[in-house]
Order: structure tokens, then sequence, then C-alpha cells
């Protein structure tokens, strides 16, 4: 058996998505994403200039061999470039293995370990009512976990902070937004807004918080001891983590437990934080983190230390991952949460797809592979259109992290 073709294929059905789609002799096609939000075209490049080249001819059965090829092989190791686009072909690889076997991916991966996946959905609103508000359109949903996020008073673009009430798109601008950040506007209205969800929804809901990397550890620690009544599911991004001793600080000072791991590409970014206990969830995702063969490894190795999944979910990710990711999180035994950004219409149109949402929880489908396909026409009436993230400064000028 033999790969006889490798397409990029870029759309932007309300948002950029680059998708690579791996043809074998035998007929049969697997399906990639390998969207970098903000950064796509460097993907394509990386793809059609030095990965497809050297595909064709392969025998795509060997997924693994292929993975360590394009890691290995490239010499200059990691970065969200490499990793997504070895992503993209492993994915790809795993979609046509499941649709030769005639089976579900999660089956292959060794069967189902749960009846469904929880998923949480993004709540927000311009001011802590809204947020309130918010919240409450989702448990009406059947959500059993959400995020919340609001504006701060002060502040006036705070992250999170969407046009609309089931979509968030921060990529809003054809050059970065400039937004301004103020630590300690934050700090003392964030436990509010968590404070009153308590008082509206009482115990049950589980609520999650993304800091979104502005806070240093001490910071981080303080926010955590002050959200400890409210009984968050996590607190997300408390600080960046090139440093992952960072978090010792933060765990020194809170029990809320932590998540962290979006912009992570492969297990070295998560080594330290795993194995000396100090983090709860890890965010890795299948496009972010090399794709299954990959993030399966991240997951065993976070068994070990009773550190559970929480896969990335933004609408950045495309339904493919979204698709293969609900595989894994059917699979993976130390399985925690999903979040659940949902995609426009214009996007679920363009990627057909066998999974579905029913009352809190999502579940992949039965199709064999990852169940997520491409149209290609309608793709193709979708052209891309430059997108950046926003960028964030301090209220004197200096740049921070978005
Ligand atoms: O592309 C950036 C988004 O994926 C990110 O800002 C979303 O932090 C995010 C989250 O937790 O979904
Ligand atoms: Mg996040």
């Amino acid at each position: 058996m033999k790969i006889v073709s490798a397409k990029v294929i870029v759309t932007c059905p309300g948002r950029n998505f680059v998708t690579l789609k791996i043809q074998t002799d035998q007929g049969v096609y697997g399906i990639g994403d390998a969207t970098l939000n903000g950064r796509e075209l460097s993907v394509v490049s990386y793809l059609e200039d030095h990965v497809v080249p050297c595909l064709i001819g392969k025998d795509p059965r060997r997924i693994e061999d292929i993975w360590q090829y394009l890691y290995r092989g490239a010499y200059w190791r990691r970065g969200p470039v490499t990793m997504r686009a070895i992503a993209a072909v492993d994915v790809a690889l795993w979609d046509i293995k499941a649709k030769m076997a005639g089976m579900p991916l999660y089956d292959l991966l060794g069967g189902k370990s749960r009846d469904g996946v929880m998923v949480y959905g993004h709540a927000n609103g311009a001011d802590l009512e809204e947020t309130v508000d918010a919240v409450g359109r989702y448990i009406d949903l059947g959500y059993k976990a959400i995020r919340a996020q609001s504006g701060v008073p002060g502040i006036e673009m705070a992250y999170g902070v969407g046009r609309g009430t089931l979509h968030y798109e921060p990529a809003d601008a054809a050059l970065p937004t400039e937004t301004v950040w103020d630590t300690r506007k934050y700090l003392n209205f964030a436990p509010k807004l968590f404070e009153r969800l308590r008082e509206v929804y009482g115990p049950e809901p589980r609520l999650l918080h993304d800091v979104h990397h502005r806070l240093t550890p001490i910071e981080a620690g303080r926010l955590g001891k002050a959200l400890e009544p409210f009984d968050l599911f996590w607190m997300e991004d408390a600080t960046p983590a090139e440093n992952q001793e960072a978090f010792r600080l933060i765990r020194q000072h809170t029990t809320t437990p932590l998540a962290v791991g979006e912009i992570f590409n492969t297990i070295w970014d998560c080594k330290d934080l795993i194995q000396n206990q100090l983090i709860d969830y890890i965010r890795a995702t299948i496009v972010g983190a090399g794709g299954v063969t990959h993030l399966r490894r991240i997951a065993d190795f976070a068994a070990l230390y009773q550190v559970r999944t929480g896969c990335h979910g933004a609408t950045d990710l495309s339904p493919v991952t979204m698709g293969t990711a609900l595989h894994f999180d059917t699979w993976v035994p130390n399985f925690g949460i999903q979040e659940y950004m949902r995609h426009t219409e214009e996007t679920d149109a363009v990627f057909p797809h066998a999974y579905s949402f029913a009352d809190g929880f999502l579940h992949p489908g039965d199709a064999p592979g990852h169940g997520v396909d491409i149209d290609e026409d309608l793709a193709a009436k979708h052209p891309y259109k430059p997108a950046y993230l926003p960028v964030a400064r301090l209220t004197d000028g200096t740049m921070w992290n978005w």
C-alpha cells in the first residue's frame, strides 16, 4: 500500500483552516488538521515544501515510523509549525488505518472507556451580570461544565469576551488588535464573578476559568487561594509555562486545580509539570501536540501521576481535530474533560462530521475513521483571509502576554 498524493487545502468558512488530505493507491483517503491560528500559511509551506515530497510512495500503515521520520528526520525538532504538520499527517494516517479496519478510531485505540465525553462550553459577557446570564444559558442547554470569562471594570477588552453567545473568535483583524491589561483590576474582580455564580447557580455546575497567561506565579497563587471557596474545576494558564518550575510556587499557595498546555507541542513541554505533580489537567491536544501518536504518549505519562486530560477545543481547532479528540477522549483512561467551543454553521458545512452533542456530552459517532470529512468544492468557495490574534500591553505601554 502506498501514499499517492497529499493535498493541502486552505479554507476560511468564517475563520481559516488548513487541512491535509492523504490519498492512497487503494482508494482510501485520510484527513488531518494543520491549523495554526494567525500563522496558518507557515504550516502550509512546511507541509507543501518539506513534508509532502517525503510522503509520496510511503506505506501509510507505518504510522509510527512516519511520525519518527518527520520528527527526527527534520533534525530541527519541536515547535508549533513542525508539530502541527506532523499532527496533520499522523491524524490522516490514523483515519486511513481505522477506515481500512472498518472501525471508529476509538475502537482501534483500545475501545470505549466511557459512554460520552463531558465537555465545557464558553460563557462570557461584557460585565458580571451578563456573564451570569450567559452561564445560565449554557446550563439550559444541558452543559454540566462551563468556562466563565467576563469584562473587567476598567479594562476595555478583557480576554475571553466574545461578540456572539455560542461562538467566540479572538483572531479578529488583518493586523493584531492592541488590548490593554491591568492585573490589579482583574485580581480584584475575578473572585467576585465566581462568588456571584455560586450564589445564583449553587454548587452543582462545574465552573472553569482561563487566566490566559496574564499573571506572575505569586499573583496566580493569590488568585487560586481567593477562588478556593467557589470550588473551580480548574484555573487555566495562570502563568506562562516555559519555566515549568514556576508552577511550584502556585501549587504551594492553593488547592484550586491547575490546567495548562494548550500551546504545548511535545511531552518535553510538560514533563516536569507532570512528574512533579504541579498540575492536575494537561491541555495539549491532537493538532498542537503531534497528533494521536504523540498525545497518547503524553496521556500515558500523565496517568502515572494522576494528571488527567483536558484537550484544547477552541474554534481554531478544526472539526477534524475535534472529531479526532473525541475518539481519543472516548478511549483515554485518564480523561478529565474536553473543551467545546462550537463552530459556526458555515464551518460545519465545509467539514461534515459524525460527532454530536447531547445533554452536556459529545459523542464521536461510529463511522469508520475519525468521522470527519471535507467538502472540497464548498471549501474552495471560502478563500483564505489574513487574521491575527490580538496582542496585549500593560497600561504604561509595556508588551504583555495576550
Ligand atoms: O488561538 C487561541 C485560542 O485557541 C485561545 O485563546 C483559546 O485560550 C483559549 C482556550 O482556552 O480555548
Ligand atoms: Mg486557554
